[in-house]
């Protein structure tokens, strides 16, 4: 007998992926049979006030390739939650608990589920590292005359 489908859905940004968002992406399909994700467009991430380094089209061929998931689509409004649930009989929507509460009025039409988010990561961090390593030409140059003068002294 076919397993009956189960659907689960979810939405973000998923700039500079890593191990927190694989970590979700491992946790919802445990939920269903079925992972679809949404994932915000460019232009939606200015409404949110976030700005991802990777393009969207990268970020959503990213997810689109995890093998946890089914279906990648594009996050365009906040709107488009009850619109999805519907048009793709969702079972469950499901977000890190960083979001916990906003979407209760969800639960009319399907389980709503907040996930502990994965301590120690997050794209905001590793952008603060990547800025944190712009080292400027002088200070490089500066470092290599200190080690070439480091090396003289060692011959
Ligand atoms: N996440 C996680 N653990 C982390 C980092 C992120 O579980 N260390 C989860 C978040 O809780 C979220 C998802 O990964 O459920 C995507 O995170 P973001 O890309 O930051 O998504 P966000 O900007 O929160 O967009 O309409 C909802 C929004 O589009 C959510």
């Amino acid at each position: 007998m076919a397993k009956r489908k189960k659907t689960v859905i979810t939405y973000g940004t998923f700039d500079l992926f890593h191990i927190g968002h694989l970590n979700l992406f491992k946790r919802l399909k445990e939920l269903g049979n079925y992972l679809i994700v949404a994932v915000s467009t460019d232009e939606f991430n200015q409404l949110k006030g976030k700005k991802a380094i990777i393009p969207f089209e990268q970020r959503i061929e990213i997810v689109r390739s995890i093998r946890h998931v089914d279906m990648a689509i594009p996050e365009v409004n906040w709107e488009q939650k009850l619109y999805d649930v519907k048009k793709y009989s969702v079972d469950i929507f499901a977000i890190g608990e960083d979001w916990k509460g906003k979407f209760e009025f969800l639960r009319e039409y399907c389980e709503v589920v907040y996930l502990p988010r994965t301590k120690g990561i997050s794209s905001t961090d590793i952008r603060k590292l990547l800025a944190d390593f712009n080292i400027s030409k002088d200070e490089l140059i500066k470092a290599f005359e200190i080690i070439d003068q480091l090396k003289k002294n060692l011959e």
